[in-house]
């Protein structure tokens, strides 16, 4: 039996891209319970589908592809393009050629919400001793962090010109445990990662909203006030992990640009020569 949200919100089909991605696979079991159907797409292998599973592979950059895989979906979890620092190029074509893909179908399609999956490195140039809400100018660390700071924006206007509401996902760090000291303020659970994006899916309106993806953890960079509204709230913390990693790196380089940025490694990357 398909699984209620709390809200009583029910999808008949959910589109999540990105689904053999790392937050992906994790995505796959748990969206399932919200809907009758979750269409899975990808490059990479989906393996066969499950019960109340279809699998429709698409590059993001091939638009026709892209077109199909929007058509009959109720609502969309956008996790697909390139997750970490690249050349541009590569960057160019999934994540800003796919991403103008993904609205322009959305509004052929008449597709209404929009779960997009951007990151913190939008804002990964601001200091780790500051803390920052969603309203702040971006400064992105990065070509990846350009074309998220792209994505968001792009949803901005397809809300404000053609009414499809987003919720710009500003990612922090999603996996199993906090890797580094950084991850202590940036971590976010797999079940907090579901939480958020059930809450983004489902919340009655959004319009576009950016909310930041973390746990509820002790430190904190970013302040999610203005997005309360979506009912995310986070119910894991990364403190119980703090004693090892503290052990593990007692001291910080403060004259390490990644140590001192909230986006960490990826201000240190590149340059990429041809
Ligand atoms: C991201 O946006 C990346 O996709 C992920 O691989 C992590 O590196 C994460 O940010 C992070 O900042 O920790």
């Amino acid at each position: 039996m398909t699984a209620k949200h709390p809200t009583g919100v029910r999808f008949g089909r959910l589109l999540l891209t990105g689904a053999a991605g790392g937050l992906g696979v994790q995505l796959r079991p748990r969206l399932k319970a919200y809907c009758e159907t979750l269409r899975l797409s990808d490059i990479a292998e989906l393996g066969t589908a499950g019960p109340g599973e279809e699998v429709q592979p698409a590059a993001l950059q091939d638009r026709a592809a892209v077109h199909a895989l929007l058509a009959g979906v109720d609502a969309v979890a956008h996790l697909g393009g390139v997750s970490t620092e690249q050349p541009f190029d590569v960057i160019l074509q999934a994540n800003i050629v796919g991403l103008y893909n993904v609205y322009e179908a959305a509004r052929r399609h008449g597709v209404k919400r929009i779960v997009f999956a951007s990151s913190n490195h939008v804002i990964g140039f601001y200091r780790q001793d500051e803390v920052i809400d969603t309203r702040v100018p971006v400064r992105p660390d990065g070509y990846y962090g350009l074309s998220k700071a792209f994505g968001e924006n792009l949803a901005q206007f397809y809300w404000d010109r053609y009414g499809i509401e987003t919720v710009s996902v500003r990612i922090g760090s999603s996996f199993p445990e906090p890797k580094d000291r950084r991850m202590l303020a940036t971590w976010l659970s797999y079940d907090d990662l579901e939480r958020l994006v059930v809450s983004a899916l489902t919340a009655p309106q959004v319009g576009h909203t950016v909310i930041y993806g973390c746990s509820d953890n002790t430190t904190v960079w970013w302040d999610n006030t203005g997005a309360r509204h979506i009912g995310y709230r986070p119910q894991d913390s990364s403190e119980r992990f703090r004693a090892a990693l503290e052990a593990r790196q007692p001291v910080i380089d403060g004259r390490d640009p990644a140590a001192v940025h909230q986006g960490g490694a990826f201000v240190t990357k590149g340059p990429f020569e041809d």
